[in-house]
């Protein structure tokens, strides 16, 4: 049998079969031998025995977190207020560009649309215009939800996808989550997974499929801010210029090799954003990304990546 692990608590797992049956098991698999642990997001094969089901195996995976733990994730949707508190982009574009560089697809949902209409419209339109789908929405009232909500039914159609929403506090994830899951109590979730935290410092993930979304699942991760995502020593400096999508047709064309894409003369990237092509901003914050990466001393960067 296979299936995805939706959960994982203290070594005891929650397998959504292919078949579309909930198995709660542990792992017997050999991979325990060389330290490896099962993930929420997982493929794995199980079977049983007399002493009830288990994982024998874990399926190659796409990705893998380690903060919050998981495996296979497909999108990132970066929720951004247009307003209260202020949006921070360069924020944004790190989370985007951090989701490029592991082969996640960043899908960029600007929330709060009722509080600055204008300026979800402006924000909607730099990451239009970079090529990334975006919605703008209120997930108050629920405004433009169903294009949202549409998206995910068209992009678990032929495959089953696995998301995360990110973003700053305040943007309006929680409230989101709540209008995509109306019957699940993420608060009560929420407070027994603080007493969980007390006794073990392990956070847990649970993976939700969407009503009227089948193959979608959405990752509950809590009182987490996409840790992975907010660390910036795992991104290099060497690839943050391909981690920006529009900037592709131009690498390779600069006139000097070693281009940074800064400030140079005969900048390729520099040229479209002259032109208009690429926006301003996207690129004014990939210059304020490379600078935060390049002042993160390498020993700081080691020590960082192997925490
Ligand atoms: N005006 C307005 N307020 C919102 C909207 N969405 C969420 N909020 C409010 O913004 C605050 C933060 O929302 P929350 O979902 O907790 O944000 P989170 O920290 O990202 O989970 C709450 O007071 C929400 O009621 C919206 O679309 N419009
Ligand atoms: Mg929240
Ligand atoms: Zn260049």
């Amino acid at each position: 049998m296979t299936g995805m692990i939706i959960k994982g608590v203290g070594g005891l797992y929650t397998v959504l079969t292919d078949g579309g049956e909930r198995i709660a098991c542990s792992a017997r698999g050999a991979f325990r031998h060389e330290g490896v642990k099962p993930l929420v997001g997982d493929r794995v094969s199980l079977s049983n025995d007399a002493d009830g089901a288990a994982i024998d195996d874990i399926l190659p995976r796409r990705n893998t977190l380690v903060r919050p733990a998981m495996a296979n994730l497909t999108h990132l949707f970066v929720v951004i207020p247009a307003a209260k508190p202020k949006p921070d982009l360069v924020t944004v574009d790190k989370l985007v560009a951090l989701a490029e560089d592991r082969g996640i697809e960043p899908v960029v949902v600007v929330n709060k649309c009722d509080v600055d209409r204008a300026e979800a419209d402006r924000i909607k339109s730099i990451y239009e215009g970079a090529g990334f789908n975006c919605f703008t929405i209120c997930a108050a009232t629920g405004e433009g939800c169903d294009a949202l909500f549409g998206f995910f039914t068209e992009i678990s159609k032929s495959k089953v996808t696995l998301s995360a929403l990110a973003g700053a506090s305040a943007a309006g994830k929680s409230t989101l989550m709540k209008r995509l899951f109306p019957t699940v109590d993420f608060k009560t979730g929420d407070v027994s997974r603080k007493i969980e935290r007390g006794r073990h410092t392990t956070r847990h993930v649970e993976l939700f499929e969407v009503p009227d979304a089948p193959g979608c699942y959405i990752a509950d991760t809590p009182g987490f801010s996409m840790l992975d995502f907010t660390r910036f020593n795992l991104l290099e400096l060497s690839s943050l210029a391909a981690s920006f999508r529009e900037f592709s047709d131009c690498l390779g064309k600069c006139r000097y090799t070693k281009c940074t894409h800064t400030k140079e003369e005969g900048c390729a990237v520099l040229e479209k954003v002259r032109e208009g092509k690429i926006s301003k901003t996207r690129h004014d914050n990939y210059v304020a990304l490379y600078n935060e990466i390049k002042a993160i001393p390498e020993w700081k960067r080691k020590k960082e990546a192997s925490e």
